[in-house]
């Protein structure tokens, strides 16, 4: 519906009304009224959700109430082929949009992994998703849906996110291929709405997105929820002035400068929210330029989430002005002054709404605990048979509590009937229990642990691997110029494919692996951008999951850790969250391990694989494995980081005659020298002073094995490792991480995950660099990581072992 203003105004009288025609005017007034309802039936949703946290039915609540009436104003503008980036209070929004509804809603409070739309019980409450991969891991057609991008807890961790999603569009209207991506984008005219909190806009976050798409211009609508508090801290002690509109009065557009327009309106005046998101939208659609609106005095009716009580912090004032400014409250009085419709009306509709939703909420908690229940009676059935009468008291206590529990969970039937075969050790049934529990535990279990990765076809683990071909007369270059030579190629094969990064865009990368190549593929697919780690890792995040290709540049390595939240909290988890409907096959290409000084040299990879989980993480040894591994993670869905050798660059490499073709197969290990003696295992620019201490070894008789792990993300898929310790009985495992970092982690995979022990004639060791930070200059980098003496001393103290 296109909202006619004149029908708006709060105070409007409508006068004006004999002059309209009456069908339009009755058009109009069924929707108001349709949108009072929706409002109610949100709110109804979130009274009756925080029953069922204090309940014991749910396990925790956060909810929408008090932001009804601005959202189902945004959602009118809110078109097919559009995104969302927001967060735990939009669902408002996505009832208007129906790409929630009531049940659903429902189904999620209680992690129904079975019911839950938008993450398959994983993910909290409110937090939505819609599907843009299928289940094949092919781009749906997102320009005929409402795209929901999957929600994330952590505070403005959308608006990274957010920005990637806008620019996306951007780089679609400049595309000359775009007319092979229809039904990635239509032209480049999506627009991404993005909400947040207004406290929320304290964060890093949000000052860097806000930043980035004032510079880029980018069709992002940023909408600000004021409600006066983040949880118990009020607006004055998070924002400058108080006001995030205030404060972003610097940012805003003028006339010839970028920027970003910004309106403020109240969140509970329904006719004037209709009329500036109309006008803003319109505004941001047409020009493809950013838009903030400062949505002021929304309120909590309920406090923050169930987890406490406002009343705690809010004077009894404060209480009171958000009742009386309730945006439910104020519509109601709005309607009725305007003689839209009646009091009488009005509460049959509210007294209609309240049954409605508890009849979805019921249906809802109907489909979550039947199955359950029906466990239970399984179970109890099986315990029961052919019990003694001494025995059969026991199991029946043992029973009760599980059997009387009105919201029963699934691991109360895994600790009873534990508890039974514990105490009745004899049971005539224990075996037929066992395999009851187990086949229960299996089923159930999947539920919770799948879609970390990809899992189907295009799952990265599934490229297969292209040998390098070598001509005869094959070129021998440094390592930089092979990037350089297969960057080109890349970029002239895959329209999907851009890169970005600080100083990546007009000298090519510092260490010119992009060379000249922005002049010819463009400045559209090839360019810098600010120094801003986070948002460029969101940026990169937000075009992948729009179905590009974005290799993002962070300069080195030890700068990951500015972009670390969006890579683990977004990144890493979005098909596990999503449940599968969301991929972001996004590449991080860094470099890193050695260069000079403290924060040029670090190697932080216990961090990283820790952290990353729901990624790849390839540490090629040198720029033609880099490139093997670049094509195999373009052949995939999943996001990864890769780590280029900053020693590397300048040291010569043959170059394959295949570039864009050749695979370096994800989890393979790679022999690089065998022996007999020890196993060495490492990756990255160490394997170089290995290789050299390898060589001196030798000469003293002892005969190492070294192998290069190649990826840690994933690690050694078929376990090789353990098959070269079978032949050396002694391993060691060497990095440029900290003691305990990353060598610990590949020791923990081999030892103990592949069986290793069994095979150790001595104790495996691990050889890292120190605990601090690599001292400066290269007598600092010989005392602080590992050197190739120290490499010498220990294996042959293992060797004299
Ligand atoms: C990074 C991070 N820090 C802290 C939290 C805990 N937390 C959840 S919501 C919230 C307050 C957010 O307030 P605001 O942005 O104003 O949104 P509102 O809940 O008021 O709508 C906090 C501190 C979090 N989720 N993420
Ligand atoms: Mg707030």
């Amino acid at each position: 519906m296109h909202f006619d203003p004149y029908f708006c105004q709060m105070e409007s009288t409508l006068d004006a009304v004999a002059e309209q025609d009456m069908l339009s005017f009755e058009a109009f007034r069924t929707s108001v009224i349709a949108d009072y309802r929706m409002a109610l039936m949100s709110r109804e949703v979130s009274l009756l959700g925080r029953r069922e946290v204090l309940t014991g039915k749910a396990k925790f609540g956060i909810f929408g109430d008090g932001k009804e009436v601005a959202q189902i104003a945004l959602a009118k503008f809110f078109q097919k082929g559009d995104f969302r980036s927001g967060y735990y209070r939009d669902q408002t929004f996505m009832f208007a949009l129906d790409v929630a509804n009531v049940e659903d809603y429902f189904s999620q409070l209680y992690a129904d992994v079975n019911n839950d739309p938008y993450s398959g019980g994983k993910n909290m409450n409110a937090h939505f998703a819609t599907e843009f991969v299928n289940k094949k891991g092919a781009w749906s057609n997102l320009v005929d849906s409402y795209n929901i991008s999957a929600d994330i807890a952590p505070t403005a961790g959308q608006m990274v996110r957010g920005l990637g999603l806008a620019f996306a569009s951007n780089c679609f209207r400049s595309s000359k291929h775009k007319a092979q991506f229809t039904n990635l984008s239509n032209n480049g005219n999506e627009v991404c709405f993005c909400t947040i909190g207004d406290a929320s806009t304290s964060e890093g976050h949000f000052w860097e997105a806000v930043n980035a798409a004032g510079v880029l211009q980018v069709p992002l609508a940023i909408f600000v929820y004021d409600d006066g508090y983040g949880i118990s801290v009020p607006t004055d002690l998070q924002t400058t002035k108080g006001s995030i509109s205030d404060a972003l009065k610097g940012f805003e557009k003028e006339k010839g400068t970028n920027g970003i327009k910004i309106y403020t309106v109240k969140g509970w005046d329904y006719a004037a929210l209709c009329e500036t998101f109309e006008e803003g939208i319109a505004y941001t659609r047409e020009t493809h330029t950013p838009v903030l609106f400062h949505v002021k005095e929304m309120t909590q009716p309920q406090g923050h989430s169930t987890s406490g009580s406002h009343e705690r912090y809010k004077t009894s004032e404060r209480l009171q002005w958000e009742r009386d400014w309730d945006c439910n409250k104020k519509m109601r009085e709005w309607l009725l002054l305007n003689e839209l419709t009646t009091e009488e009306a009005l509460q049959a509709m509210e007294s209609a709404v309240k049954q409605e939703v508890r009849l979805s909420k019921l249906a809802a908690w109907e489909k979550y605990i039947a199955p359950i229940k029906e466990k239970i009676n399984q179970g109890v059935a099986l315990v029961q048979k052919g019990l003694n009468e001494a025995d059969l008291k026991i199991a029946i206590e043992l029973l009760h509590e599980l059997v009387h529990s009105r919201e029963p969970l699934k691991r109360d039937i895994f600790r009873t009937l534990n508890l039974i075969l514990e105490k009745i050790p004899h049971h005539p049934n224990a075996k037929s229990i066992q395999v009851f529990l187990d086949n229960y535990y299996q089923q159930e279990a999947p539920f919770y642990s799948k879609d970390l990765y990809n899992e189907g076809p295009l799952s990265t683990l599934n490229v297969s691997q292209v040998d390098p071909i070598y001509p005869a007369d094959a070129a021998t270059l440094n390592g930089y110029e092979v990037l350089n030579h297969y960057f080109d190629a890349l970029f002239d094969q895959n329209p999907l494919v851009y890169a970005f990064g600080e100083d990546l865009g007009n000298i090519g990368d510092v260490n010119q692996g992009f060379a000249g190549l922005q002049l010819k593929h463009g400045a559209d697919r090839i360019f810098d951008t600010g120094i801003r780690e986070q948002s460029i890792i969101g940026q990169a995040h937000g075009m992948a999951m729009r179905g590009l290709r974005p290799i993002a540049e962070i300069q080195y390595l030890d700068y990951l850790l500015y972009g670390i939240q969006t890579l683990s909290d977004d990144i890493a988890s979005l098909h596990y969250r999503s449940n599968g409907l969301q991929s972001s096959p996004v590449i991080i290409r860094t470099r890193g391990h050695r260069l000079e000084g403290m924060f040029h040299s670090g190697s932080p990879m216990g961090v990283i694989v820790n952290a990353l989980r729901g990624m790849y993480v390839c540490v090629p040894r040198n720029m033609v494995q880099a490139v093997g591994m670049y094509n195999t993670l373009l052949r995939g869905n999943d996001p990864a980081l890769l780590i280029e050798c900053l020693n590397g660059y300048r040291l010569k490499e043959t170059m394959p005659s295949n570039i864009t073709e050749f695979t370096v197969p994800l989890g393979k290990p790679e022999i690089l020298k065998e022996g007999n003696d020890i196993t060495i295992v490492s990756y990255g620019s160490t394997l170089r002073i290995i290789e050299d201490a390898a060589l001196r070894l030798n000469e003293m008789g002892i005969d190492c094995e070294i192998i290069d792990v190649q990826t840690l993300l994933p690690f050694d898929i078929n376990h090789q490792i353990v098959v070269s310790l079978k032949k050396t009985n002694r391993i060691i495992f060497i990095d440029e991480d900290v003691p305990g970092g990353s060598s610990a982690y590949m020791y923990q995979q081999v030892i103990e995950l592949q069986g290793g022990y069994r095979w150790l004639d001595i104790a495996a060791r691990t050889l890292s660099a120190k605990a601090h930070r690599p001292a400066f200059a290269s007598d600092g980098d010989y005392f602080s990581k590992p050197n190739t003496e120290e490499v010498i001393k220990v294996i042959k103290e293992m060797m004299s072992e």
